[in-house]
């Protein structure tokens, strides 16, 4: 019979590719572990690893496929943070193409979206010395006047850090203070890669990995939710990405607050790493396979198709993949570094991506409860 005989191909390609160990640990819901994350990287049948990955996925998911209706917004550049792969930041105010968005400007962003059914606006700003803690809590602030119901994912733990140490206060007063302000979740942002020597050599001035765990577990404590990424594709080994998922998959064991891993493609243009090739398509896929599988706690794994470039994103969606972020809108960060994605796709556009590859559309708001299905709306 034709499916007996694909089934039966399929052991014999994952017993070829020497992963049938592996496969029968996720029949049997026992953990991998480094060195089957290492083997997942390692073999050379990227559709083998992508099966395996495929299949988890639609074990949680079947083919349901998320995606929101978002905001990317960047308030200031000015980062005295020096990382060798931003192409983002200016070191101060009046360097060359620095910029400090006024409040005013930063609402009116918001205010001109007032036809848009957003449901989330997502903020990633530099490291900025010399503004006051208030620019901060009065920025969600004033988002909460202009869209009361709309879901605040602000500021990576990189920023909550350097907020504690910047106005004297701990972790924990900073993330109560911007919730009191109307703060709900924090973006995966700042992760790159936690193994110590990549760190040293990439992001010496960000907060270490401990503080960056630290922070997302207090926030989880605060009652609010996060993701985690990992910037991948420069000079980090195999062993340290799956390190990385590890340390993701303890926290995640210890709190449950982790909606979403996204890996994070790296861009080389107009950064200290330029001389360095971006990442491939298939290494893309890996990388997002080889977390839906280590992952075995977190619920979402996401392609942020601004790094991944729209067809890898959508390729994957059979290679672990569940969520595809969203419309996103004034994304800067990927573009000054090379992104030729367009800056913005709309739910129709994203519907049609995810429909094309033979799943289901959902548009989801940030906390994965489900805004509308196309299958229902159409
Ligand atoms: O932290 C900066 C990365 C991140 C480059 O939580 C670069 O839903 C590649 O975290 N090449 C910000 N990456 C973006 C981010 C994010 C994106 C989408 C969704 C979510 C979420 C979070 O961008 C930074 C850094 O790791 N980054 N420069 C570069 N040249």
């Amino acid at each position: 019979m034709p499916f007996r005989r694909a089934a039966s191909q399929m052991l014999s390609r994952l017993r070829t590719a020497g992963l049938t160990d592996i496969a029968d640990k996720l029949d049997a819901g026992v953990r991998l572990d480094l060195s089957d994350g290492v083997r997942l990287f390692e073999s050379p049948d990227l559709l083998a690893v992508g099966w395996l990955a495929n299949r988890e996925r639609e074990r949680r998911h079947g083919a349901k496929t998320y995606y929101n209706y978002n905001i990317r917004l960047e308030a200031t550049n000015v980062c005295v943070a020096s990382c060798l792969f931003c192409s983002f930041a200016r070191l101060k105010p009046g360097d060359e193409g620095a910029y400090t968005h006024t409040l005013e400007d930063v609402w009116g962003k918001l205010r001109a979206r007032a036809h848009q059914p957003l449901t989330e606006v997502h903020v990633v700003n530099g490291l900025h010395p010399d503004l006051p803690f208030s620019y901060y809590t009065e920025l969600l602030q004033g988002f909460k006047r202009i869209r009361p119901g709309i879901h605040l994912k602000c500021f990576t733990a990189v920023e909550i850090a350097f907020f504690a140490d910047l106005y004297g206060k701990t972790d924990e007063q900073v993330l109560s203070e911007l919730k009191h302000a109307g703060l709900d979740s924090l973006p995966g942002g700042g992760a790159e890669v936690f193994a110590p020597r990549v760190r040293k050599k990439l992001a010496a001035d960000k907060c270490d990995a401990d503080r960056y765990l630290s922070i997302h577990r207090t926030a989880h404590g605060l009652g609010m939710r996060t993701n985690v990424t990992m910037l991948y594709g420069h000079i980090e080994t195999i062993e340290e990405r799956v390190d990385h998922m590890l340390q993701i998959r303890g926290l995640q064991d210890e709190t449950g607050g982790i909606q979403a891993f996204i890996p994070l493609a790296f861009h080389p243009d107009n950064n200290q790493m330029r001389k360095l090739p971006a990442p491939t398509a298939t290494d893309s896929l890996r990388v997002h396979a080889v977390g839906r599988l280590m992952l075995d706690n977190v619920p979402h794994i996401k392609a942020y198709w601004i790094a991944t470039g729209v067809e890898v994103a959508q390729t994957a969606l059979w290679f672990g993949v569940n969520d595809l972020d969203g419309t996103v809108q004034e994304e800067t960060i990927y573009h000054v570094a090379g992104a030729k994605t367009p800056n913005t796709m709309t739910p129709r556009q994203l519907e049609r991506l995810i429909t094309a590859a033979g799943r289901e559309p959902y548009e989801r708001d940030t906390l994965y409860n489900i805004v509308r299905s196309a299958a229902v709306a159409s």
